[in-house]
């Protein structure tokens, strides 16, 4: 049985893809800063099956901790989902808060980039795949979208980085650029569940821009 790493496992596109993984027969390490979530899932799906890491992916320190105290069976990752991210705000560059942007920053750039590079001579070893959430808004910017947009430009080109960086490794390098998303991403950005619930509304089509793959994935 394989074994899946997946940060923000407690809430939208990364708790949907445990359930995928474990349906589809993988084991998942599932990450998130809320503990309920994550002792939910483990009930939902099984300690045999999910084994929950509560911590912030912006703490390096935690991030050691939490893999250092993989056990075994949980230990040699096949597969990193780096999923954990956020948009803060949507105010215009020039109104922009800088906490916010620093928030984004350390979440969907240097926490993914550090994760990353510490998995990657495992994942080598063992000619496993990465995948990254980049989105849309990496590619087609909207007003109030600024360093959110960049820090998803960024795990684009960060993958197409790793993909030459990798070739001839066997490690199988893949970016999911997705379109709007019914999650907790716009209560998270705007803290209001009236601007979440008005957003989504009505939403029938997905878009995913482009999933771009490397030789060799099926
Ligand atoms: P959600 O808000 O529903 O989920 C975000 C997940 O990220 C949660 O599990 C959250 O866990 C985790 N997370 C956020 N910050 C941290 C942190 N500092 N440390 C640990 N975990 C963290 O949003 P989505 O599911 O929509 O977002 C998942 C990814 O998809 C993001 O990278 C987002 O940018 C991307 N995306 C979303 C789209 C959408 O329309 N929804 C479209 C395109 C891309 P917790 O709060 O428990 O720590
Ligand atoms: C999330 C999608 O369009 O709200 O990446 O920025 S969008």
């Amino acid at each position: 049985m394989k074994t899946a790493f997946v940060t923000g496992a407690t809430a939208g596109i990364g708790i949907a893809t445990v359930r995928r993984l474990v349906a589809d027969g993988w084991r998942c390490v599932a990450t998130g800063r809320r503990q309920e979530r994550l002792d939910a899932l483990v009930a939902e799906l099984g300690a045999d099956k999910v084994l929950p890491l509560c911590f912030d992916v912006r703490d390096t320190a935690a991030l050691d901790a939490a893999l250092a105290s993989l056990p075994e069976g949980f230990r040699d990752i096949d597969l990193l989902v780096n999923n954990a991210g956020l948009a803060q705000g949507l105010s215009a560059a020039q109104n922009a808060n800088l906490d916010d942007w620093q928030t984004m920053i350390d979440t969907n750039i240097t926490a993914m980039v550090v994760l990353t590079r510490k998995l990657l001579p495992q994942l080598i070893e063992r000619k496993g795949a990465i995948i990254a959430i980049g989105s849309v808004a990496g590619s087609y910017i909207y007003p109030g979208g600024n360093v959110y947009a960049g820090s998803k430009a960024f795990v684009n080109h960060f993958t197409l980085a790793l993909r030459a960086d990798l070739h001839g490794t066997g490690v199988r390098v893949t970016s999911i650029e997705p379109g709007m998303v019914e999650t907790e991403f716009t209560l998270v950005r705007t803290g209001s569940q009236e601007a979440s619930d008005s957003l989504y509304r009505g939403v029938g089509l997905r878009a995913c821009r482009r999933i771009s793959t490397s030789t060799g994935w099926n």
